[in-house]
């Protein structure tokens, strides 16, 4: 379908999938898995994406990038601080995360989180095709898919929340948590990561609307009187298993392990790839690891933990001081252990190019993932991936949606000190016929449950809603 006549598939989300960039083309491909989904989807169907393209009042003709129509929605630098680091990463963020520091609630915040969905919204309702189906992403914008059907009744419309959706007695902090439920049900099939995030937003609608549910979902009536059927179910995400797999059979990968086991010596690997976010549990690992070098259960001599810590959200109070945190404790675990020739830790504050990513999936001979709280987590899933050769242990948090699938990982409690040194000593020590059994399995889910699966069931699932 063309601009003219409006485009059959739009998928919303706050970010396009390319950013500004100094190049000829004037744009570079955002990183992620989901990017690389979602493109497959709207390239095929010749669909549109809606989203902000990180300038700061930039303008918002839309444009044609990567095979995309692109439409992006302007913002002031007023919004990005009181939408964006406020009301989505200050309040919602560390709600919808078990509270694992206190959400911020205010007003002005409140008021330029609707104003921004409400240009989100219009936006979208904008580009669409009569009859259209519209795909919106996550917390940034609860408010779109009822914003978009007050304005567009003839849309089908999909919602997808990636990260967890909490336990009512959590979401009724939210002064305006009636309004977000109600933005939310605008769409006909709202996705969520694990089942209990389901359930969970079920339990909010009984709660705060008083609405009565049934099975996978409610019927509502809308303000214009139309009685719908609004279906809530989990939809794991994955990751791009076949693509990651390919990358790290390149020959330039291997050269890259190789300039790895040069720089990093004849240690065991232990590896954390995160952004540097109080939900992941980063500190959980610092701990364990300096408790394990003072017990004398690891020798610093043969084991080195790399921890990539990508920035993020630097404005908002709480990742400052986390950063702060977390650099004082790696210095104080280096101050004690390391050599003039080596330290135990290495900290990388910094986005890693892929290809390099990729090659510390491929050289670690163990993973640690610990969040406190995580939707899914889809770096657990890309080591898995780049895990080519069936080997290295995976030691993951039981609490990320991950954990549900990903049985034959090390599950731990990261509020558990001592079972996660156990788990860490347990994965150092591992025999390599267990190593590989278990990596057999784990490899054989990440490739069924795909980002491309992932993408599809959802859609198929949103084609067959009832009208
Ligand atoms: C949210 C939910 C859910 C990280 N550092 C670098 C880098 N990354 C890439 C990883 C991975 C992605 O960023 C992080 O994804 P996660 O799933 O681990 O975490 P969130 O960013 O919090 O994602 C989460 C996800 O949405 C999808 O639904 O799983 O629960 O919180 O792809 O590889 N990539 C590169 N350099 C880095 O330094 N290139």
């Amino acid at each position: 379908m063309s601009a003219d006549e409006g485009f059959g598939l739009v998928v919303v989300a706050n970010r396009l999938p390319v950013e500004r960039a100094d190049t000829p083309q004037g744009w570079v491909r955002a990183p992620g898995g989901l990017v690389t989904a979602l493109t497959t989807v709207v390239r095929r169907t010749e669909g549109a994406w809606v989203g902000w393209d990180g300038s700061i009042d930039g303008g918002s003709s839309p444009f044609t990038a990567a095979g995309m129509h692109l439409v992006p929605v302007p913002m002031s630098q007023a919004e990005v601080t009181d939408f964006y680091d406020g009301f989505a990463n200050a309040t919602l963020w560390p709600l919808f995360h078990d509270v694992i520091v206190k959400p911020q609630y205010h007003r002005q915040t409140w008021a330029a989180y609707r104003a921004v969905n409400e240009r989100f919204a219009a936006q979208a309702a904008a580009v669409a095709a009569p009859g259209a189906t519209v795909w919106v992403h996550d917390y940034q914008l609860t408010l779109v898919p009822g914003l978009l059907r007050a304005r567009r009744p003839d849309l089908t419309i999909g919602f997808f929340n990636h990260i967890p959706f909490p336990p009512y007695e959590i979401f009724a902090q939210l002064p305006w948590g009636s309004v977000v439920i109600a933005g939310l049900l605008g769409a006909d099939l709202l996705g969520f990561q694990r089942p209990q995030d389901a359930s969970n937003f079920l339990r909010a609608c009984r709660r705060s609307l008083g609405a009565r549910t049934s099975g996978h979902g409610l019927d509502r009536v809308d303000p214009d009187g139309r009685r719908r059927r609004i279906r809530v179910r989990a939809y794991p995400i994955g990751v791009d298993a076949p693509g990651l797999e390919a990358q790290v059979r390149q020959e330039s990968t291997s050269r890259r392990v190789a300039e790895f086991r040069e720089q990093l010596g004849d240690r065991r690997i232990i590896l954390g790839v995160d952004r540097l976010d109080y939900t992941k549990g980063i500190s959980v690992r610092l701990r364990a690891m300096d408790e394990l070098f003072a017990e004398g259960r690891l020798d610093p001599d043969d084991v080195v933990f790399v921890q990539v810590a990508t920035p993020t959200r630097e404005r908002v109070d709480a990742y400052r001081e986390m950063r702060d945190a977390i650099e004082l404790a790696v210095g104080r675990v280096n101050g004690r252990y390391a050599t003039l020739s080596s330290a135990p830790i290495v900290y990388l504050h910094s986005t890693m190019g892929l290809p390099d990513l990729l090659a510390l999936y491929r050289i670690a001979d163990v993973m640690l993932v610990t969040p406190l709280r995580d939707g899914m987590n889809l770096v657990a899933k890309e080591y898995v991936a780049c895990r080519i050769d069936d080997s290295g242990v995976l030691v993951l948090s039981r609490f990320t949606g991950a954990a549900d699938t990903l049985t034959k990982a090390l599950l731990v409690n990261p509020h558990d000190i001592e079972g996660v040194k156990d788990a860490i000593i347990q994965a150092v020590g591992m025999p390599l016929r267990e190593q590989r059994a278990r990596m057999r399995a784990l490899r054989r889910e990440v490739r069924i449950h795909d980002v491309q699966s992932w993408a599809e069931g959802f859609l198929a699932d949103l084609a067959a809603s009832p009208s």
